[in-house]
């Protein structure tokens, strides 16, 4: 990030003076808290509750949490300083920040994971606020555990405002921010495609993960005449050499929102699809290692080493769209920017999910909502002018096509601009 913002520094030495970046790397506010909880075995058990508040220089703090065993406060820290430039970018006033625990929902009862949201939300309430810093969803975090953050907040500040989002319809929450991240995601790669004159018709995808981003991404794509091959959890893949159509979405969307059970069944129940195993003496993820046109990695951090971006680049794919958060490790991305493909950082191509995020605080203000229509089209136009940001930003600062380096670039400028004007705080 640092070594892409370089020329713009040299631009402009009055940041250097106010020690911008400096700053900028330093979260205003870092909230740590001990989450006790009982399972219902009647054990106690203790996790760590974090909650970064990295920048409001432009707009409150916001982002999501995240439940997952290997959360702490370094990949927090990391995620929230990329929150603070992506939501620069979606033009909306939000700032940055990202919280989350090292709880791992997986293979809890719905009502041990009530009591560790409550329990949770009992320390976090008094930090946060509609106007201070608005939380919602990313791993392990979904419309469950939404509804079971918003109850204790709710009662223990005695207000209805909308300090969550992502709530469920009936109760404050906006059409299409489920569906926002994995649209958003096919929706820059088709802007990305249109600057070379390509569509998504009839484009073979390699999509990562099955959860709320996955799922949305298949949809776009199949939206868009585009065929996704793979899913994927943190046990294995899928190879379904038939693609998957709606019916078999419709399956998995049952599969990990209902029933919350594994990616394994997909190929228990269809005979097109082959499941593989994780094997941890592989130096190289085998999901990257399909002939494709296009991959959308949507699960998690690093999932895309130097190897299986190599793999890619082998296989055909010119297009790479990141609905996770850093999915390439940076030799990685490297390895794509050097042979010039389309690739949409997280930063930018991700950033659907917090702009419906925003228009859901907006409604919550007015007190209103907008139909699917209203939403879905402020989402495609917010995925349009990130995509123009980042491509003028990249050819001012003289690396056309680089959208890694147009993403900080624009990202940082409104970020930096903004402390500027306000003063030394
Ligand atoms: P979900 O919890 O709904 O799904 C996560 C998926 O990724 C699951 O299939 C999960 O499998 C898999 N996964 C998680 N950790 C690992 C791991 N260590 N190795 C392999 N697979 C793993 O999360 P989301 O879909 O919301 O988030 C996916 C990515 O998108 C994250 O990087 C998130 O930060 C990013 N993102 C999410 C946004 C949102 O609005 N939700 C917005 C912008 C970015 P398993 O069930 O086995 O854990
Ligand atoms: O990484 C992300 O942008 C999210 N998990 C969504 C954040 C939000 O506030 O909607």
């Amino acid at each position: 990030m640092v070594e892409s913002l370089e020329p713009v520094i040299e631009k402009h030495p009055e940041y250097r003076k106010a020690k911008i970046l400096e700053r900028i790397i330093e979260p205003e506010r870092i909230i740590l808290f001990r989450v006790p909880w009982m399972d219902d075995q009647g054990n106690v058990h203790v996790n760590r509750g974090f909650r970064i508040e990295a920048n409001s220089a432009i707009g409150p703090h916001k982002g999501g949490l995240r439940f997952h065993a290997s959360v702490n406060l370094g990949i927090l820290k990391f995620l929230a300083f990329e929150q603070v430039f992506k939501n620069a970018l979606t033009t909306l006033p939000m700032g940055g920040g990202k919280g989350g625990s090292d709880f791992d929902p997986k293979g809890k009862s719905d009502n041990e994971v009530m009591r560790f949201c409550q329990s949770f939300m009992s320390e976090l309430f008094r930090h946060i606020g509609p106007n201070t810093d608005i939380t919602a969803g990313d791993i392990g975090v979904g419309g469950r555990e939404i509804g079971f953050l918003f109850g204790p907040y709710r009662r223990l500040r005695d207000e209805f405002t909308g300090v969550l989002t992502g709530k469920g319809l009936n109760w404050g929450g906006s059409l299409i921010r489920p569906e926002a991240t994995g649209y958003g995601a096919v929706y820059f790669a088709s802007e990305m495609l249109a600057t070379r004159n390509e569509t998504l018709e009839g484009k073979t995808c390699l999509v990562s993960g099955s959860g709320n981003v996955a799922q949305y991404t298949i949809e776009k794509l199949l939206d868009l005449g585009g065929k996704a091959m793979t899913i994927s959890d943190s046990s294995g893949y899928i190879y379904d050499e038939e693609g998957i159509d709606r019916k078999k979405l419709a399956y998995i969307i049952e599969l990990k929102n209902v029933r919350r059970g594994r990616v394994k069944e997909y190929a228990d129940k269809f005979n097109s699809a082959v499941y593989t195993a994780v094997d941890p003496k592989l130096d190289y993820n085998p999901l990257w290692n399909h002939k494709a046109d296009c991959a959308f990695p949507s699960a998690t951090l690093n999932e895309i080493n130097t190897k299986d971006a190599q793999n890619l680049l082998k296989n055909g794919v010119h297009v790479v769209s990141e609905g996770a958060n850093m999915p390439t490790t940076p030799n990685g991305v490297q390895v794509f920017l050097d042979k010039g493909i389309l690739f949409g950082p997280g930063k930018a191509a991700n950033a659907g999910g917090v702009a419906v995020s925003g228009l859901e605080m907006a409604q919550n203000s007015m007190r209103y909502s907008w139909t699917r229509e209203e939403v879905d089209d402020r989402l495609r136009l917010i995925m349009k002018s990130i995509h123009s940001a980042c491509v003028e930003a990249a050819e001012r600062f003289n690396t056309p096509g680089n959208y890694v380096n147009g993403a900080n670039i624009a990202g940082f400028l409104k970020v930096a601009d903004a402390m500027m004007d306000q003063g030394l705080v």
